[in-house]
């Protein structure tokens, strides 16, 4: 393993080392890896196999084939092994990790990926190959440019699951992609390295797609067609279960929509309706708006507050944990933004409701703690208590944020 990564880490800087010199003139260097993920896909592989030997072919390509196969009980290894296909055991189950464990093990510069189903051709990766020649990272198949053979989608993945799931992606995070769920694509070496790509289901076709437009890579894309599959059993894929699966992992990859923008929305909301019944009874037409207008919109301001900083601590962690883009703007804002001055702002704001609340107790004092006029004094009630719910908030989230970038400011 060892050995192949210097060995394709040199081809990237042939002057690096003499290593690098050597290999990168080695005359049967391979420019193509054809990584399939295999579980249990007896029937179909050796089809799926020859046709990425014939592109190889077709193409006079210096290439590859790679099953990258998650421990099938079929007979799938040995199919492989015969129609000399390169077997890759990944002990760790699921598409994400069997795809993986192919790259990792493929010595090509550029890697092709396809279901072992035979739903696609993989013939048709000759075009995605010049498009990586000419310089893009990511190679995107796409069915709905290309063609879907009659019973080759289900309706509801055709109409519904993968559109769906393609908007959403597209709007969270933008880039050219029409069918963020296609299977056969393409992609550098260096860009598989560049991603560090974690999932482990069904969610990885998303996860490359996602980071690669995070990171700004060149992506590219190329029609292409569907087949139906070429067995008889039901797919790995469940419906539902990796609908989901993918709809989750594009919200917890994009704090800003799921957190940041509603919690924004709600904190602003929330505020107009502090600012226009603070005072008094705000009273349009037949319709008063008093004090209970006012302890929503003190809600509104808690709850959206709470996802901001939230989604702020979800961008933190993301970052240290490189599942996200790379942002230039977290050193500089941990500058400004240190513990003692979050601690400094949260008491500050937990000070002046504090005070609001004080002065109120203090008003109750003077009646002997009587009863009060609930109208007017229960307006500096909900205001404090609001200050001091933000101000706590303020006072835990800066705690929350220090933690998770203590690893970054170790390691600089
Ligand atoms: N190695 C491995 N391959 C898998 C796994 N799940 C799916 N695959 C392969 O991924 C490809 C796509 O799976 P499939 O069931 O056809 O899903 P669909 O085409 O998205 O409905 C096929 O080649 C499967 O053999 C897995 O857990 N491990
Ligand atoms: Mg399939």
């Amino acid at each position: 393993m060892q050995l192949v990564r210097s060995f394709v880490g040199s081809y990237t800087r042939p002057a690096a080392s003499t290593i690098g010199v050597f290999c990168f003139a080695m005359p049967d260097e391979i420019e193509v890896s054809f990584v399939m993920p295999c579980l249990d896909e007896a029937e179909t592989l050796e089809a799926c196999i020859r046709a990425a030997q014939e592109a190889i072919e077709t193409g006079s390509l210096k290439g590859e084939v790679v099953i990258a196969d998650n421990g099938s009980t079929d007979g799938s290894q040995e199919i492989a092994t015969r129609m000399g296909a390169r077997v890759v055991e990944v002990p760790e189950r699921g598409y994400g990790s069997a795809l993986m464990g192919g790259f990792q093990a493929a010595r090509g510069r550029f890697l092709i990926m396809g279901d072992a189903d035979e739903s696609y051709d993989f013939r048709e990766a000759l075009p995605m190959i010049e498009a990586l020649r000419a310089g893009a990272d990511l190679v995107m198949g796409s069915r709905f440019r290309g063609r879907i053979e009659p019973g080759a989608m289900p309706w509801s993945h055709r109409w519904i699951g993968n559109p769906v799931l393609s908007f959403i992606g597209r709007l969270f995070f933008p880039s050219p992609v029409s069918d963020f769920h296609c299977g056969l694509r393409g992609l550098s070496r260096k860009a598989f390295e560049a991603l560090n790509l974690r999932t482990t289901g069904m969610e990885f076709a998303s996860e490359m797609v996602v980071k690669a437009s995070a990171h700004g890579l060149r992506i590219a894309e190329v029609p292409i067609t569907l087949h139906p599959d070429g067995r008889s059993r039901a797919p790995h894929l469940r419906r539902w279960r990796d609908g989901w699966r993918h709809l989750r992992f594009l919200m917890t990859l994009s704090p800003r929509w799921t957190l940041f923008l509603p919690g924004l929305v709600l904190l602003g909301v929330g505020a107009l309706l502090l600012a226009l019944v603070g005072l008094g009874p705000l009273a349009l037409g037949s319709v008063t708006f008093d004090v209970h207008t006012m302890l929503a919109g003190s809600l509104f301001v808690i709850v959206g507050y709470q996802a901001v900083t939230t989604a702020i601590a979800a961008r933190i962690y993301a970052f240290e944990e490189e599942l996200g883009p790379p942002v230039a703007w977290m050193g500089r804002a941990f500058e400004v933004f240190t513990l003692e001055r979050g601690l400094l702002a949260g008491a500050a704001l937990a000070g002046v409701g504090a005070f609001l609340i004080g002065q109120l107790t203090w008003h109750w004092a003077q009646t002997g703690f009587g009863p009060l006029e609930t109208s007017v004094t229960l307006r500096p009630m909900v205001l404090g208590s609001t200050f001091i719910a933000v101000g706590i908030q303020t006072l835990l989230m800066s705690f929350l944020f220090s933690m998770l970038g203590i690893r970054r400011r170790r390691s600089p």
